[in-house]
């Protein structure tokens, strides 16, 4: 299989990891190999680290240890608090559909969710995707516009809450699950990868520290949780991965995967580290709901 090109962009999300584990005294090497190990360039890797440990962190130490804490472990600052997602019970009922819970986890704060959708209505979503579909973009954590990147190779489009009946229903029924008013959400966002498309490792919320974050941040606030539900059975992989804690979360039609990562102190959470695993045979096609901390609009 041909190799992937190496990452030389330092999304937000590296760059709060990076900035999180100089804070916590890991040796650069250590971040490194981890980045490597994600297809960063070494050298690229080293100098993002360097020049973030010289700027904005310039207080922190940067130290080299013979045994430096794992890398890929962060998470003691956060506050879990009670979940915004706490309904009781095996099932959620909404207006026109029972959910079932098929698994929950406390630190972070994860569930995942059966029957969420029927067969009948994945199947339309994707009908109605299909037509529009553009390449996905990432926000650029320095200028806060839409980029496309190697990291994301899906294809995408979007809902607004209130494009269809069909879409409204799904919304009321999504907002009872997350828990969260409609309002909230931003529109309903359909993705496509084919085989070899994934999305690499991130986080979904902003980071406050980068530039481009703040004109997200302005309309709505912060993302609060995210709910990922899938639209059809992928023949092979395309998983959601959530690597901080070793959860694989396979694709299933009408199932969804839900984690929430920022509390009332406006803390974040970084164990909802996530991704999509590479398809191998087939396509995938997932539908997400990103809540903010207030009403969104637009
Ligand atoms: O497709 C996925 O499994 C996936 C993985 C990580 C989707 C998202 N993040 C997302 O839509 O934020
Ligand atoms: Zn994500």
């Amino acid at each position: 299989m041909a190799q992937s090109p190496k990452i030389t962009y330092l999304s937000m999300q590296w760059k709060q990891w990076i900035q999180e584990n100089l804070a916590r005294g890991c040796t650069v090497d250590s971040m490194v190999d981890v980045m490597a190990a994600q297809n960063f360039e070494r050298a690229s890797a080293n100098r993002f680290i360097r020049d973030i440990a010289a700027g904005g962190v310039s207080s922190l130490p940067v130290t080299v240890q013979a045994a430096p804490a794992p890398a890929s472990r962060q998470g003691a600052a956060y506050q879990y608090e009670k979940p915004l997602f706490h309904q009781p019970g095996n099932v959620i009922k909404t207006p026109d559909r029972d959910v079932r819970v098929t698994f929950r986890m406390k630190q972070p704060v994860v569930a995942v969710f059966d029957n969420l959708l029927s067969p009948d209505e994945c199947a339309e979503l994707i009908r109605l995707s299909s037509i529009k579909l553009k390449r996905s973009t990432i926000v650029d954590p320095k200028t806060g516009r839409e980029e496309v990147i190697d990291d994301r190779s899906s294809f995408g489009t979007f809902f607004t809450h209130d494009e269809s009946d069909f879409v409204a229903s799904l919304e009321r029924r999504i907002s009872v699950v997350m828990n969260q008013p409609i309002e909230n959400g931003e529109g309903l966002q359909i993705l496509n990868y084919k085989v070899g498309g994934e999305y690499k490792a991130h986080f979904d919320y902003f980071t406050p520290s980068d530039s481009g974050s703040a004109v997200h941040l302005a309309n709505g606030g912060q993302r609060v949780s995210t709910l990922i539900m899938y639209l059809n059975d992928v023949e092979q992989a395309g998983e959601t991965i959530f690597p901080e804690i070793g959860l694989t979360v396979t694709p299933k039609t009408g199932s969804a995967v839900y984690f929430e990562y920022c509390n009332s102190q406006n803390q974040l959470d970084p164990l909802t580290l996530h991704g999509g695993a590479p398809v191998q045979a087939g396509e995938k096609w997932i539908a997400t709901k990103w809540m903010r901390q207030r009403r969104y609009g637009g």
